[in-house]
């Protein structure tokens, strides 16, 4: 099978690439990515000269390349490519009207011209807005908050649009936060830890009681495989780790793992629009395609810290680079 993963040396697509080299050798993977700031092919080095993998640098929203790679002839497309932060969406939006909405509905017109088998359309849960009980269905109002969120909905919109105009085989998943290794230090779990592995402040969003779900990327990644194997056209899929913890609990954990002061805690202004929770029904999955989470919540953190821990350079390299700027903008100068 000939797989382009698009945005895979982010950190979901990066994982997602050695999870299916791994799993499948006889898979045939190009991973087509803009390396944007969230790109970074250190997350491929171990794998870069293996049988099976190509990487191409370019652009999901430019056309004209999209087409020629597409004639290369592909069976299946993976989209992670995606502007994914929610704050950076806040401080600009263009950039995920571009690549979210833009880059998405190209990649679905050239599956169309060339007839792809599949189109995996990698979306978030984030799109069905803010829940305070009860979990949403892949049935539930879509109801996004900000211009990140509106964006990938719009995206699923797109793909919906070409299942029921072009019979396009799109497929959506929903996805609930991810951690893992490679994951860029903007997002909560890695920025506690390298800001406390650095005796720096953590910031703390409003009274911290926000509720996410939490996953370890390996489960996504094994999520998508079996989404890719027998996943029907046109559905959409709900993925969840079924680990609810409030922002609080979570950086608490962390600081303790770490063996760090707790009064690193520092709160800061609310994001705006802060979604309060989120939570899936993950019945769907489970019962039609078998798939459910093989790692508890613990053993995912301990994995997570512990690979921060052996990989220093990576995300000292990162955070002294253009990233210093964002988090100046963003954390020391408000
Ligand atoms: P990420 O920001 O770490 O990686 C995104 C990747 O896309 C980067 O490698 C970047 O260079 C690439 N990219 C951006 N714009 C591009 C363009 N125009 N053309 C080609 N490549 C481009 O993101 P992530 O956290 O790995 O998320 C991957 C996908 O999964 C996204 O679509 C996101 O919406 C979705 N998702 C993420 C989570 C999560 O917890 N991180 C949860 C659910 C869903
Ligand atoms: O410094 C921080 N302090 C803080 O309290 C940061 C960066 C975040 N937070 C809070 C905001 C959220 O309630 O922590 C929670 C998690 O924040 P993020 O890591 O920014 O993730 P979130 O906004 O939940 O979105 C993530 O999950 C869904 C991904 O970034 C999205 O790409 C995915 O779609």
């Amino acid at each position: 099978m000939k797989l382009l993963v698009t945005g895979g040396a982010g950190f979901i697509g990066s994982n997602f690439v050695h999870y299916a080299l791994k799993e499948h050798p006889d898979w045939e993977i190009t991973n087509l990515d803009k390396l944007t700031y969230a790109g970074n092919l250190e997350n491929l080095k171990d794998i870069q000269d293996q049988p099976g993998y190509h990487f191409v640098k370019g652009d999901i929203a430019d056309r004209k390349f999209v087409d020629k790679l597409l004639g290369q002839g592909f069976d299946v497309i993976v989209n992670f490519a995606a502007e994914s932060h929610v704050d950076r969406s806040i401080l600009d939006a263009s950039p995920f009207i571009e690549t979210n909405i833009k880059g998405t509905q190209i990649l679905l017109e050239g599956a169309r011209q060339y007839k792809l088998g599949r189109f995996i359309q990698v979306s978030t849960d984030e799109v069905y807005g803010s829940i305070d009980s009860g979990r949403f269905t892949e049935e539930s109002t879509l109801s996004p908050n900000s211009p990140y969120s509106a964006s990938k909905t719009a995206a699923d919109l797109l793909c919906r649009a070409y299942f029921k105009t072009h019979r396009l085989p799109a497929i959506i998943t929903r996805c609930t936060n991810n951690l893992g290794p490679y994951q860029f230090p903007e997002k909560l779990i890695p920025l506690v830890i390298t800001n406390a592995l650095e005796d720096k402040p953590v910031p703390v969003y409003g009274d911290g009681l926000n509720i996410r779900d939490w996953i370890f990327v390996v489960d996504h990644c094994r999520a998508l495989d079996v989404v890719i194997q027998k996943g029907q056209p046109g559905e959409i899929y709900n993925i969840g780790g079924d680990n609810e913890k409030t922002n609080l609990e979570l950086i608490r954990k962390l600081l303790e793992l770490l063996d760090k002061p707790q009064g690193l805690i520092q709160f800061v202004t609310d994001r705006p629009a802060h979604d309060r929770r989120y939570a899936l029904d993950c019945a769907k999955i489970a019962t039609e395609l078998g798939w459910k989470p093989a790692f508890s919540f613990e053993k995912a953190l301990s994995a997570t810290v512990d690979w921060y821990l052996k990989n220093e350079s990576w995300w000292r390299s990162i955070k002294s680079g253009e990233y210093s700027k964002y988090y100046k903008k963003m954390y020391l100068e408000r």
